[in-house]
């Protein structure tokens, strides 16, 4: 037993004084120490091997994103709604506290012997390894990482298990202590490194070097009288307050310099665009209010703005789609996949690279995503874009196919009232009810409102921007004094009047009229 110290039986039973316990076992703080220390050192190590190899290849991440991966579509939206964009915090808060308590258990189940601890860390190694193996956005090299975290943790729970349990005296003790602190620092040094090193991807400097974006054909200015603002939202959303869903656990990085576009499949020539081919292409710009599937009556997914890009019909004219073909299937660097009719890809399909005047935000889909108007985000709307391609929907189910929404996914006819808000007490009998209707591609012909359940009374609709943009309504009511409900509904110009029949999300997008209630007193 090379390095071990061989104790006499005196000596052992000075041990076990010393260790407290008459069996001869680890006090459990002790052993709980040993075992969370092993678990962070893995963690840590695996997280440096990651920066250096591939961010995405870290044990942590890979976890999570397969966590998210794995997670039913209701259950993340509940946790988004919940936790809004605080959803990733909450899961990595939630996988800490998991691995703490394996890291405890770990220590707890070894206070006589260390195999049971080595075990559960070879066991929690493999779960990383195979997590990051299943990984769509990871290289083959990328498995060292979650490797080097289970020869760490393993390392580190035998050897400061053996200190820990050689402990005579307080010269034992102090050893044992400085081992600990050592490890700690090193965990500390690792996971800065790793993360240092992980966001040595300058994508903000490489959006910065993007500079403007200057449309050859400009979206006509946004006239006045386009919304009720502040009783409804403002026409267009800032960048800011644009809504966001994505399954990536962190942002990709992915650099204007590195991107690029691999459009193949039922083509007659494949083809791979650069940044620059994008950005030298005559750019246009277009007006467009973008839904989430997800958006409950009511809801606020739905956001308006304008991109900045290249019609998809242009870019794969150069291509030649073959006709077979009625699926655009899309994957972004983060390995989220989309399938998209390749009749509305080629009617009014849009590869952005701006929005709102600016390269298009990281968080948006930096360097450039797919704007199809008309399609809930799901099936149109990739960010990050990397690989297009064209196959039948027989062949290829996206992402969210699988998780049991609908392969096609037009944006229904729908009206949201954004003002009285729920439970509002409203002074004066003069009430002023306003919202937003959308139907993308169609376009709003009327908006009507009524009160607790009476006559349907017509709203001033704000100006038209186009037929992809949602818009703006209002009504100035007198209500008598009391509490009321009001509820709204939308006409599209083909003539369809929203359904009042309450559909959930799932499968393909909710239906139903919005209502408030609220309070008018004098
Ligand atoms: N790469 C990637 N693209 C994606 C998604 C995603 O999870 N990953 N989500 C889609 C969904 S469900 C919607 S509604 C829109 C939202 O785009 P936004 O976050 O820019 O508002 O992006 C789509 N594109
Ligand atoms: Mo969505």
């Amino acid at each position: 037993m090379k390095g071990v110290k061989q104790l006499n039986t005196e000596q052992v039973d000075v041990a076990v004084a010393a260790r407290g316990d008459d069996d001869g076992r680890l006090p459990r703080a002790r052993a709980s120490l040993v075992g969370v220390i092993s678990v962070a050192a893995a963690l840590a190590f695996g997280h440096l091997v990651a920066g250096v190899i591939d961010s995405n290849a870290s044990p942590l991440l890979a976890v999570g994103k397969t966590a998210i991966d794995i997670t039913p579509k209701p259950i993340q939206d509940w946790a988004k709604a919940t936790f809004y964009t605080y959803d990733k915090l909450v899961l990595f808060i939630g996988m800490g506290l998991v691995l703490l308590g394996i890291a405890v258990a770990a220590g707890l189940v070894s206070r006589r012997s260390s195999t049971p601890g080595v075990i559960i860390a070879v066991v929690i190694g493999i779960v990383g390894i195979v997590a990051v193996m299943v990984r769509p956005d990871v290289g083959q090299l990328s498995v060292l990482a979650p490797v080097v975290s289970l020869v760490t943790g393993a390392g580190v729970f035998r050897l400061l298990h053996r200190r820990a349990y050689e402990i005579v005296d307080d010269a034992d003790r102090r050893k044992f202590l400085k081992v600990s602190v050592g490890v700690v620092a090193g965990v500390g040094v690792a996971g800065v490194a790793g993360q240092l090193l992980a966001n040595r991807v300058d994508v903000e400097g490489s959006r910065t070097a993007v500079g403007a974006l200057a449309p050859t054909t400009p979206a006509p200015p946004v006239p006045t009288g386009v919304d009720f603002s502040p009783a409804t939202p403002r026409f267009l959303t800032s960048n800011r307050d644009f809504y966001r869903i994505d399954t990536a656990l962190t942002v990709p990085k992915l650099r204007a310099e590195d991107w690029a576009l691999r459009i193949h499949g039922a083509v007659d020539k494949e083809l791979t665009l650069r940044y620059e081919d994008i950005r030298q292409r005559p750019l246009i710009e277009r007006t467009i209010t973008l839904a989430c599937v997800s958006n409950e009556v009511g809801g606020d997914l739905i956001s308006t703005a304008t991109f900045i890009g290249v019609p998809l019909r242009d870019i794969l004219a150069d291509a030649g789609v073959k006709p077979g073909a009625d699926q655009l299937f899309s994957t972004s660097v983060d390995g989220f996949t989309c399938g998209t009719p390749v009749a509305d890809v080629l009617d009014r399909g849009m590869l952005a690279i701006g929005m709102n005047g600016e390269p298009l935000p990281v968080e948006h889909g930096f360097p450039a995503r797919m704007v199809v108007p008309g399609l809930y985000g799901y099936v149109s709307a990739t960010k990050w874009v990397v690989d297009m391609n064209f196959n039948k929907f027989t062949d290829a189910n996206a992402y969210w196919i699988d998780r049991g929404w609908s392969q096609k996914a037009p944006i229904k006819t729908q009206s949201r009232i954004d003002s009285p808000h729920s439970q509002d007490t409203v002074k004066g009998t003069r009430v002023t009810v306003a919202g937003i209707a959308w139907a993308q591609t169609r376009g709003i012909g009327k908006v009507e409102v009524r009160v607790d359940g009476g006559d349907w009374r017509p709203t001033q609709l704000a100006t038209e921007v186009t037929v992809d943009t949602w818009r703006m309504w209002k009504a100035d009511l007198d209500i008598r004094p009391g509490d009321h409900t009001v509820e709204c509904r939308a006409t599209d110009k083909t003539g369809y009047t929203q359904t009042q029949d309450r559909a959930d999300p799932a499968p393909n997008g909710a239906t139903g009229w919005d209502s408030r209630t609220f309070t008018v007193s004098t």
